[in-house]
């Protein structure tokens, strides 16, 4: 019985997992183990014989019971402890940063444009990026001679060999576009045009490509004063402020009058801040429309009259976001300027050329 014992306790002290001492288990006090069939052994024995065997055997059975039971509970503890040391994570380390997209802030004014002159009664009008040369140009009543028609500021398409029509343009305004929505609607009208336009010129406040912001309304009686009310709307619904506007007499061929408009603005440490200080910043062009303009879009010049301006997005864009350089917007985009083959591109103020 003292061997049955030890064997016992022994083996049960160096089990290695659960598996093992379930075995052990079966072995000695299972329903065919060692010590069930001494137990059934006792019927045999005389009854002396049962007396001191008896007990002892019941107590032999209680001690490999309660010593499978601790060393289950010590096993269950070493796994636990082995899992704590290899699965430990420190909840002090800074998260992993996610990389997050964002809209560009081109985008970003352009919808905020969009937004302000809506609420001022100005629908959103489109239309092509390529043009014909009677919208970009002579219904604007820029004549055939006049600079911005010289190949060195705009991009124009190659007709096919033999079709000796005018060739097509990239826009270089979007004015044909609100040429194009006189034409299909007529007057009254109130549109403001966003876009992209182009022109053949590249440096620190140029680009190829660029962003522009036209405004048109026709009226009986629209007049300047109009104009400079929805302007210093415009301007102190964009940068949160009150910002005062200045005209100065100008020239456009497709105004008359014509005026350049700054706001206000002050310049501290080479930082400008608009809606204080008493200095100035061009930021657009206006004026009445041509009543040669009216005519060739197909308005009346006798019955209607109106505002149009122009302002660049992208610079007001760095205006309100501190950019100094224009390039800043674009210059990853050059594979894309590529891609669509600006060979007119090759001119001297490109660095290094496309
Ligand atoms: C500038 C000049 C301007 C316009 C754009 C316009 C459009 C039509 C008729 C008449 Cl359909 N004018 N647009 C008028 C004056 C100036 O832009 O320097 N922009 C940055």
């Amino acid at each position: 019985m003292q061997e049955l014992r030890d064997k016992y306790i022994q083996a049960i002290g160096s089990a290695a997992d659960e598996a093992a001492l379930e075995e052990l288990r079966v072995q000695a006090v299972g329903k065919k183990g060692e010590i069930s069939l001494k137990m059934r052994e006792l019927g045999k024995m005389t009854p002396e014989e049962r007396q001191t065997a008896g007990p002892a055997l019941n107590a032999l059975k209680d001690e490999i019971n309660s010593a499978l039971a601790a060393k289950k509970t010590a096993l269950a503890d070493a796994a636990l402890d082995e899992r704590l040391q290899a699965e430990w994570l420190d909840v002090t380390l800074p998260g992993r940063d996610r990389r997050v997209g964002s809209i560009h802030p081109v985008s970003q004014v352009w919808e905020e444009c969009t937004a302000i002159f809506a609420d001022m009664g100005f629908a959103v009008a489109e239309g092509p990026q390529v043009e014909d040369d009677w919208y970009n140009f002579d219904a604007l009543n820029i004549p055939g001679h006049h600079p911005a028609r010289a190949e060195m500021d705009t991009f124009y398409m190659h007709r096919a060999a033999g079709d000796d029509r005018p060739p097509h343009v990239l826009r270089t305004h979007t004015s044909p576009v609100q040429i194009r929505a006189m034409q299909a609607q007529g007057a009254p009208i109130r549109v403001i045009a966003p876009g992209r336009v182009y022109r053949a010129d590249y440096d620190q406040t140029h680009t190829p490509m660029f962003h522009q912001v036209e405004g048109l309304a026709i009226d009986r009686d629209i007049s300047m004063a109009n104009l400079k009310w929805v302007l210093e709307e415009f301007f102190s619904a964009y940068f949160g402020t009150k910002v005062k506007t200045r005209f100065r007499a100008s020239h456009f061929p497709f105004t008359e009058p014509s005026a350049e408009v700054d706001i206000q603005c002050s310049w501290e440490g080479g930082t400008v801040k608009v809606g204080e200080g008493d200095d100035w910043l061009e930021v657009l062009g206006s004026g009445m429309v041509h009543p040669k303009v009216l005519e060739a879009a197909g308005v009346d010049p006798s019955q209607w009259q109106g505002f149009a301006f122009g302002m660049g997005i992208d610079r007001i864009a760095m205006l309100k976001y501190g950019i100094p350089d224009l390039r800043a917007f674009f210059d990853s985009d050059l594979r894309w300027l590529r891609h669509y083959g600006f060979g007119a591109l090759q001119v001297p103020t490109l660095r290094g050329g496309i």
